[in-house]
Parts: structure tokens; sequence; C-alpha cells
């Protein structure tokens, strides 16, 4: 007995490089990758430390099915205590009535949603992926789309934004049982008080899906949809800084049909170190400096469109209220795909992206997404996004100039050298 103790504790201490140096190695590179390169992809962003450490805890060992004090295994009275106050954080953070914290995703925290509100065959009005929208909101391929019935709405032609008038006359029309509001590639302010009035008229719920400005509204620089919502959902990972994962935030009448709908509904076993990680987050929220950084977010993001602009981009919507702005690379004769590969190359990441009525399909794509929460985390501001706004504008002027590629590539490491990321993790 004492020789299989042994054994164990000397196998739990077995470093990872030890146990399986293949997979150390992949952390390690994805560390430096991370370190040397601009992150600009506009849902991601980098974890503190804090958060980190209690992602990779042994709370990954506890299964917890259930909610705190009312669950189906014995051993929670300390992720209890994590779940419990990750709920009332995430509660005060953004003033809601209860919280949700299980979902693994956002998109089984929409997915809970839907469940709490709809029966399948019902109607949800949902803002269409190609002009903005997400997967969940009502794509065909998508379980959204497959359960309900969508009518889809987008932006206007002229000005690319959210085409109010047109959702008004399509609740009229179709008389939604859900309006979905939300998007992944909207550089604007949504006017969710203008909405939640067309939802009433017509008897709507409204369900906001805010993950990819979580953060903003936490820090106060993006109106908050809370007090217009039924439900608000959210990934915990884009600006809000967190672990990968999901919220849910609601009113108490809808507490108990949110709770079924994503345990026992949707999700088993809670993701406890998840959970724990998402607490600090809450908390990490709150400070001052959580409100700063939401601030620079938004000055880096319209520093950089302005500085695209004077060289010669369109910006889908003229420009950014928020953490992105969506670049029409195709009016430069490129696709976004060549954009996203040649800068790729030189060591600046961003996504491909459909612009509204884009002529292309998505994986070629018009356009391309920057974002500035991840690179705003690191500490840079209006001076490195002038700087990357010219590595941008000479990468894409020559896709197929690797001498350009390296050159760049180089200064893109010289400044990422001036603003480093996790360094005990290097060590
Ligand atoms: N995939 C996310 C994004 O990049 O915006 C949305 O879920």
């Amino acid at each position: 007995m004492a020789a299989m103790t042994d054994n164990l504790v000397s196998t739990l201490q077995q470093t990872l490089n030890e146990t399986d140096p293949d997979i150390a190695r992949v952390l390690d590179s994805e560390t430096v990758r991370q370190n040397i390169g601009l992150e600009l992809i506009a849902s991601e962003n980098f974890v503190s430390s804090a958060v980190l450490e209690a992602a990779g805890s042994v709370l990954t060992n506890k299964y917890a099915e259930g909610y705190p004090s009312r669950r189906y295994y014995g051993g929670c009275e300390h992720v209890d205590v994590a779940e419990s106050l990750a709920i009332q954080r995430a509660r005060a953070l953004f003033g809601a009535e209860h919280a949700n914290v299980q979902p693994h995703s956002g998109a089984q925290a929409n997915m809970a949603a839907y469940f709490a509100l709809l029966k399948p065959g019902d109607t949800v009005l949902g803002m269409d992926l190609a002009h903005g929208g997400h997967l969940t909101h009502g794509h065909p391929l998508n379980f959204s789309g497959q359960l309900y019935k969508i009518v889809p709405y987008g932006v206007r032609r002229d000005d690319e934004r959210i085409d109010y008038e047109a959702i008004d006359q399509l609740a009229h029309e179709h008389r939604p049982n859900l309006i979905m509001v939300g998007a992944s590639a909207y550089p604007r302010v949504i006017n969710f008080e203008r909405i939640r009035h067309i939802a009433n008229e017509v008897g709507a719920s409204l369900v906001t899906d805010m993950a990819h400005i979580a953060g903003l509204v936490a820090g106060g620089v993006h109106p908050s949809p809370l007090p217009h919502s039924d439900i608000v959902t959210t990934t915990t990972h884009k600006t809000l800084r967190g672990p990968r994962g999901g919220l849910v935030l609601c009113r108490n009448n809808h507490a108990k049909a949110v709770d079924k709908a994503l345990f026992p509904g949707v999700q088993g076993g809670p993701l406890m170190h998840v959970i724990a990680a998402k607490a600090v987050c809450f908390q990490e929220a709150t400070q001052p400096a959580f409100v700063d950084y939401q601030q620079q977010t938004i000055k880096n993001a319209c520093r950089l469109g302005s500085a695209l602009q004077d060289a010669g981009f369109r910006l889908v919507s003229g420009g950014t209220d928020n953490h992105l702005i969506l670049v029409d690379v195709f009016s430069r004769g490129i696709t976004g795909q060549v954009a996203e590969k040649a800068l790729g190359l030189a060591g600046i990441t961003v996504n491909k992206n459909a612009i509204p009525f884009d002529e292309n399909p998505p994986m070629v794509a018009s356009g391309i997404r920057i974002g500035t929460p991840a690179v705003t985390t690191r500490g840079m501001a209006e001076p490195e996004m002038d700087l990357i706004a010219s590595y941008i504008a000479r990468v894409l002027a020559s896709p197929d100039d690797e001498q350009i590629s390296n050159i760049v590539r180089s200064e893109v490491q010289l400044l990422c050298q001036k603003f480093p990321l996790y360094q005990t993790l290097q060590d």
C-alpha cells in the first residue's frame, strides 16, 4: 500500500515535460507564439496568472452535477464555495438578479436561454451571421436554425448599422416569440432599449448575447443590456478577460427555467476549475484598473481604425464604437483569406470575416476583423496602434512579398518584446 502511494505521489509530482514532452512542447511553443506575435483576433485575450492558476487547478478533478448545496455528488463543500462566489460576483458585477456560471461556452449559454423560453418550432428574430451575428442566432447549420423558425435581420446597406426599422417591421409581420440581440462582428453600440420596445409591442422575449462586449459593459463603457433583456448570455473569455466559458444572467422570474435548461437540459457535470477561474475574473473586473483597460481598448480600436483609414482602407460602418473594426480589404483588391494569411506570416493574427452584403463566400470573405482587447492587455496604447496600422498597410500593399513579410515580422517581434507576457511561464 505504501509503495502504491509513493508511486502515485511520484506520478503526481512529475512535470508535464517528463510525462508528456510532446504536449509540453505544444504549451511552450504556444506561449512563445502568444509572446512574439500581435494578437488581433477580436474575441481573444490574455488572462491573468491568477485566472490561469485557478483554471489549471485540482478542481478539474471534481464532479459536481447540480447547483451549490444541491449536488448529486458528495465532497462538494469546497467547489460549492467557488461556485457561490462566482454567482455572487457575476450578479454584483452586472447588476443581475440571477446568474448561472456553469455554461461550458457561449453556445451552451445561448442554448439554455432558448430552452428556457421557447419550444421547438417557435419563431426567433436573430441577427444574420453574414451581417455580424452569430451561428447560434439562427444559422441553418446550427441547432438554433434547426429547432426554431428563424427570421434574420441585419444592417442597412447605406450605413452598415443595425436596421432597427426592419426589425420593427419584421417583428410586426412575423410576431416572433423571441428576439435575439448581439453580434460577433458589429463595431457599433447596440440600442437595446429600442429593441426592447419592439419586443414589448409584439409580445416577444428579448435575449441579449453580449459575449463580445461583456467586458465593456462590466467596465461601464458600453450601455448594459441587463435592464432591457429577459436573459443575457455571454462568454467569459473575450473582452471580459476570464477563462474560456459561458455565463447566463437573468431576472428572477426566469431563474428556475434557466437553471433547469442548463442542467440537466443541456449539460452534465460543470467544469469546477473553470468556474473558480470565472470567479477570479469577476473579481478582477471590479477593480478600477479594469475600467481603465476597457476605456483604452476602445481608444485603441478607434486609433487603429483611423490610422488604417488614413492608409486608404475602408472600415465597415465608417469606424467603431467598441473593441473591434471590420476592414473591407476587398475594396483594395485582396480577399480576407489572402489578408489573413499574409498578416499571419508577418506575425499579426487576425481573422477573415464577411462584410455585410459580401460578394465573396465566407471561407474567402471580403474583410478582416481586428480587435484590440489582447494587445491592450499587454499595455499597448495609441502609439503602438499607429505602428500596427503601418505594419498592416505595408503587408497588405504587397501580400506576396516575402521580404516585406520578414521585415515586418522582425519589427512585430521587437515591439512585442517591449510588452512581455507570462514571463514566469517561459523561465
Ligand atoms: N467565435 C467567436 C468569435 O470569434 O467571435 C464567437 O463565438
